[in-house]
């Protein structure tokens, strides 16, 4: 049995969801999911810190290690390269893959940091946040990481030449919540008929909305 620590609105834990929903899996049957609520601080206790000293989710526990043993693997493009080893999901010869990997880079380094962080600043931080300065540089880098999605996909139905897999899983999960952060994607014609393609694929599966009780919150950005 695989074990998932994910929060369910959180696009890097969603990618797992998305790619075990592809692959047939379902939660109480091949894996357990286990909702860590990483906004409140339950990834930094120290019975989580002793699983993963970094204390972010998403973070798999696997009890079928070589040895019988239960193994631990955190940050969700790697998962998504184990989950997905051997499945058309990450498919081609080495240049291909390592092109897979190329955009699942990218969007750790050039997307995720922005897109992603301005949509928990947007919906997850009080309205007097003093984090809603970084919301204007946050959005100049973000759209310049939609910017280079959208000239790829001008001239090609997905991020991979093999076809739909886990880099456009991993650019999903924040992509099609960008404005929650305050991105319009109306300027990207060729990244919303890609979020259409991938919504359409069997066995997707939309994201949890994030919903909070604290009424200091909005999902609304600013
Ligand atoms: N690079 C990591 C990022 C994981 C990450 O930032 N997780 C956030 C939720 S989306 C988290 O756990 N934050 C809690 C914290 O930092 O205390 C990945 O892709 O898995």
């Amino acid at each position: 049995m695989l074990t998932i620590h994910g929060y369910s609105p959180s696009g890097n834990c969603h990618k797992l969801r998305m790619l075990l929903a592809h692959l047939g899996r379902r939660p109480g049957v091949d894996y357990r999911w286990i909702e860590t609520d990483s906004a409140h601080g339950a990834t930094r206790t120290p019975a989580y810190l002793a699983k993963n000293p970094n204390g972010r989710v998403p973070m798999i526990e696997d009890d079928a290690g070589p040895a019988g043993d239960t193994r631990i693997m955190v940050e969700s493009n790697a998962i998504l390269c184990w989950l997905a080893e051997g499945t058309p999901y990450f498919a081609g010869d080495a240049w291909q893959r390592a092109q897979t990997l190329s955009w699942m880079f990218f969007e750790q380094y050039s997307h995720e940091p922005y897109i992603a962080v301005a949509r928990f600043i947007c919906g997850w931080t009080p309205l007097d946040s003093p984090r809603r300065a970084e919301l204007p540089k946050l959005r100049e880098r973000g759209h310049q990481a939609l910017a280079v999605m959208d000239k790829h996909l001008a001239s090609r139905d997905w991020f991979s030449d093999t076809g739909y897999g886990i880099a456009d899983i991993a650019l999903y999960a924040y992509t099609h919540c960008a404005g929650e952060g305050g991105f319009d994607l109306s300027a990207y014609p060729s990244i919303r008929s890609w979020l259409g393609r991938v919504e359409a694929q069997p066995g997707f599966v939309p994201m949890a909305p994030h919903s909070d009780e604290n009424p200091a919150l909005i999902a609304r950005p600013s």
